[in-house]
């Protein structure tokens, strides 16, 4: 098949796959049948352009970068390469041709759920921009048996069941059993003549499995490599032998728990001695294959920081600092400095977070029995330190008989960097003031991205369809084109087909929800939207507040013409954050009583729909008219969702938190509902005794709000589920809702009237969209490319660089 494939050679290759893949006939297939052998048609033409780009890579002994993360939350792989294919057109005719409905076999396939939220979903971003822009890259994460939990509502309440995304065949993927490596454990360190030998106790082999990512056009693809974890032995015959059937299977079961399920705690702290061994698991898997390639292509290690750029995902692979010095010592003979230099010169680290409670550490007990010569070579990388910076004594990698892990991907890094221009900013006035006073010019910023392909082309093809048809379908590539949109903001015929594109995605929307929901969405009511997870510092507790609040307003005036509201919530809580859990029971309590009160159910209704995950964000984001970005100034480092909206031609109202402060500066702050303290002010107005209740009783809105909690109004009148959050409410409340609560009705109110006008919404909606170029990923993987990793993409010609 050729490379631009008409319909009649994808239908003749699915056919193929079907019979000679699938083993099924025509007759007898199922959905799942028919999306593999699409899934197999569409995986043959990355193959090509994906064997070119590594041998491209090989031939032109090109610098590698390596992203190492613990997460990957890519959702579903079809669409994505059908749309970067630029196959959707011939696609669409091969289906139909065959009599398929093409919705329903790429909704068939499971979403590749391998991480909790933000950070995750910027890596699967990542890993597209990367191939889109042609930089010979992989990405490096672990091949989770179980992605993030399902959640149900069972009585408002979350219930967690697991999810089994590799409970069928996964087509994408190709095991490399040649690429397999020995990961160790425990024991202890020998000293033979001077030389460290590290006997571990267990260990297990790590396994590559690799996707292609294929980037826009089809011209690149890069690799993620996600391992395995495999037992070393594979069955105890003896034990079998003498009878003992379960025991003999227990090396195996054993090995692969460090790769069965992915920790959901996204923000909180687990300390967990499996997310550790799972942590070095991955990072020594990378730097082993990382190490294996560079030598295949060069003799010299002391070459490796010009051959190669390795980016850690926050913390989580930060013991990459002390295993390749590990590895460079022990395996390769060089001695400390040298290797701890060479590392420095390849170790780069994105801080994705200031939250003490998300910082790791782990005790130098737990350390040194896991990683015993990890934990000597932290006190050498530690003292060494010392030695060259005249720090201060309270600054250092061991504090407390704690290992911390930020210190320690600081000091170990060449480059340092934040996600958003605010948050570089805080990073480098708190938690690595003194560190950034050492090594001044470490920390540099990079705005965090996401990919246009999949957040505008592939989820609102409506939207995307005008911008192709108004400005030219070249603004996928090159975000900053829509920048021509602007004079079409006048337009009134331009935002009649700008309005008309946002209401069929709303008609959809609606449609999904009343069948799955039972919630009536009128479509042309306001669509006002927060997904995200669920967390204290975002303040769901704030949005769910202001919906009561403005129920009892409308029923103190029902005629005041309020204007119509779909509040729409999506996200998941950490299985074992109560206050969070608590906040999705009041959601789903306070939607249940306030969609059926028949005098204000056309003028509020509440959705939240279980189970948000990537996949659902694509059907919610296109159909929003209001972003929810609403977090405590100072507590949200980037975000990205606040991205996906601007784009997709939402209003945000929000806080000057994480990349809003930039999306209001590009957007123009009459275009964008601002409100709520500053991070400054947060942080003075958060250290003030008794701030919550003085908030409180001055805000009768809120007040009453909270009263009608206590009273059990939403709960049968039985509060006790509430207790515990009311009490913070009142009595704590360390991120600010009673102090914002004020602030953030009244600029509710503002949204309200400007929706009435509709001229007026429809342009700033126009504005937002056309000023959202710079939140494209390709933006921040040049940004990444040109400060921190110095890579140059790579031409498919070997003559010139790209
Ligand atoms: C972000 C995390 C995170 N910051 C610990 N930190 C985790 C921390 O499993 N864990 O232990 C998992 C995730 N995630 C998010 O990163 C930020 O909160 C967002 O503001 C940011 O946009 C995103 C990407 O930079």
């Amino acid at each position: 098949m050729s490379q631009h494939p008409t319909a009649k050679d994808l239908s003749d290759q699915i056919l193929y796959h079907l019979t000679h893949t699938q083993g099924r006939g025509t007759e007898f297939a199922t959905t799942f049948d028919w999306r593999l052998a699409v899934s197999y048609t569409i995986r043959d033409l990355i193959v090509t352009p994906w064997m070119a780009a590594i041998r491209a890579a090989r031939d032109q002994g090109a610098k590698r970068v390596y992203y190492l993360s613990m997460e990957f939350l890519i959702g579903r792989i079809l669409e994505d390469a059908i749309t970067n294919l630029n196959l959707n057109g011939a696609m669409d005719a091969a289906l139909e041709g065959l009599g398929l409905d093409k919705q329903e076999i790429l909704r068939d396939e499971p979403d590749a759920a391998l991480g909790n939220g933000g950070l995750g979903r910027l890596a699967a971003c990542f890993m597209e921009s990367l191939a889109t822009l042609q930089c010979p890259a992989l990405g490096y994460g672990i091949r989770y048996e179980h992605g993030l939990f399902r959640q149900r509502f069972e009585a408002g309440q979350q219930v967690e069941t697991p999810e089994d995304w590799l409970n069928q065949p996964h087509p994408w993927e190709f095991v490399r059993l040649d690429y397999s490596y020995t990961i160790g454990f425990k024991g202890h360190v020998e000293d033979r003549d001077g030389r460290a030998v590290w006997q571990p106790g267990e260990s297990v082999v790590a396994r590559a499995y690799d996707t292609p990512v294929i980037g826009w056009q089809g011209e690149w693809a890069n690799t993620l490599r996600l391992w395995g974890a495999h037992p070393t032995t594979l069955f105890d015959l003896h034990r079998f032998n003498a009878g003992d059937h379960a025991a003999a299977a227990e090396p195996e079961a054993l090995a692969r728990t460090l790769s069965r399920v992915l920790y959901p705690d996204d923000g909180t702290e687990s300390g967990k001695e499996l997310r550790l061994k799972q942590e070095y698991f991955l990072t020594s898997a990378a730097l082993q294959d990382i190490l294996r390639r560079f030598l295949a292509e060069h003799d010299d290690l002391r070459d490796l920081p010009a051959r190669v750029a390795i980016q850690l995902n926050d913390t989580h692979p930060a013991i990459a600092g002390p295993e390749l010095i590990r590895l460079l010592m022990d395996d390769h003979g060089l001695d400390f400095v040298t290797a701890h230099d060479l590392a420095r010169g390849t170790l780069n680290y994105t801080n994705h977070t200031l939250l003490p409670e998300a910082l790791e550490r782990w005790s130098t007990w737990l350390m040194g029995r896991v990683l015993p010569r990890h934990m000597q070579i932290i006190q050498m990388i530690d003292d060494h330190h010392r030695r060259t910076s005249a720090r201060p004594d309270h600054v250092g990698i061991v504090r407390h008989d704690q290992v911390q892990m930020g210190e320690l991907a600081f000091i170990m890094a060449g480059r340092v960097n934040g996600v958003s221009a605010l948050h570089t900013e805080l990073v480098k006035d708190t938690v690595f003031a003194d560190l950034h006073r050492l090594h001044p010019g470490r920390i540099v910023n990079q705005t965090n991205g996401v990919t246009p392909r999949r957040w505008l082309r592939m989820s609102n093809p409506a939207l995307a369809g005008l911008l192709d048809e108004v400005i030219g379908p070249g603004w996928t590539a090159d975000l900053d084109r829509l920048k021509g949109l602007e004079p079409h903001a006048d337009d009134p015929a331009f935002r009649d087909r700008l309005r008309a594109a946002k209401r069929a995605n709303k008609a959809r929307l609606s449609d999904g929800l009343l069948a799955g929901l039972g919630v009536r969405a009128d479509p042309d009511a306001i669509f006002d939207v927060q997904v995200k997870r669920i967390h204290e510092y975002k303040r769901q507790l704030l949005n769910i507040l202001e919906a009561i609040a403005l129920w009892r307003r409308i029923h103190d005036d029902p005629n005041r013409g309020w204007t119509p509201r779909v509040k729409i919530f999506g996200g998941k809580a950490a299985p074992g954050y109560w206050l969070a859990k608590t906040v999705i029971h009041l959601i789903n309590d306070v939607a249940a009583t306030i969609n059926h009160d028949p005098l204000t159910r056309d003028l509020l209704q509440i959705a939240y729909p279980p189970n948000y995950n990537v996949s659902m964000a694509e059907d919610l984001i296109p159909a929003a008219d209001l972003s929810e970005q609403i977090s405590t100034a100072g507590k949200e480092a980037s975000g990205t969702g606040n991205m996906k909206f601007t784009m997709n031609g939402a209003l945000t109202i929000g806080t000057l938190d994480g990349a809003n402060v930039e999306i209001r500066d590009l957007v123009g702050p009459g275009n964008f509902f601002l409100f709520g303290l500053t991070a400054a002010e947060a942080a003075a107005e958060a250290a003030r005794p008794g701030h919550a209740r003085a908030a409180i009783e001055a805000s009768d809105d809120l007040k009453a709000a909270l009263q009608m909690v206590a009273e059990g109004r939403f709960s049968g009148g039985r509060a006790d589920p509430y207790f515990a959050l009311l009490d913070r409410t009142w009595n704590d409340d360390p991120f600010l809702v009673a102090s914002d609560f004020d602030a953030y009705f009244a600029t509710q109110r503002r949204v309200d009237a400007a929706y009435r006008d509709a001229a007026e919404w429809d342009r700033m909606a126009a504005l937002n969209i056309a000023r959202a170029g710079f939140f494209s990923s390709d933006r921040t993987i040049r940004g990444y490319m040109a400060d921190i990793w110095q890579v140059r993409p790579v031409s498919l010609t070997t003559d010139a660089p790209a």
